[in-house]
């Protein structure tokens, strides 16, 4: 979280990108550690992306080296989901490796809402 330690940014990422204002999002969050924006292929009514600024590759990256940040982008989530008004409750989603679907090797935390939700997913 912004420490020495901290990973440097990868200039060919896309979320670096988005994070340092070289690719526009529609962002609905910012804090000192993590951005949020809507996905650009949204799969709910409500779908945002939560990334932390650092560069880690998915979510047991930032777990093992900053779980401060981990959690972070859970509550940043959940403040979030009260901001779009998901009462009803909403899911997180941390697609990790290819099997998973992972496209963007920065890690991303899914926040999909505004509909019912189906399980098991895809
Ligand atoms: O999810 C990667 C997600 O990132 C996928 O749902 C599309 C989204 N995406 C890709 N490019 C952009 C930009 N430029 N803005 C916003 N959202 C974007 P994964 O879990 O890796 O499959």
């Amino acid at each position: 979280m912004g420490s020495m330690n901290a990973p440097a940014p990868d200039e060919n990422c896309l979320f670096c990108k988005i994070v340092a204002g070289e690719i526009p999002a529609r962002i609905v969050h910012a804090s000192d550690h993590s951005v949020a924006f809507r996905d650009v292929n949204p799969q709910a009514p409500t779908h945002v992306l939560v990334v932390p600024k650092d560069h880690y590759a998915n979510a047991g990256e930032v777990a093992q080296h900053a779980p401060t940040m981990a959690a972070d982008l859970i509550t940043t989530a959940r403040d979030v989901a009260a901001q779009e008004g998901l009462d009803n409750g909403y899911r997180l989603v941390f697609n990790t490796g290819e099997d998973a679907g992972q496209t963007v090797f920065h890690v991303h935390l899914h926040l999909l809402g505004g509909r019912s939700l189906e399980w098991p997913p895809g």
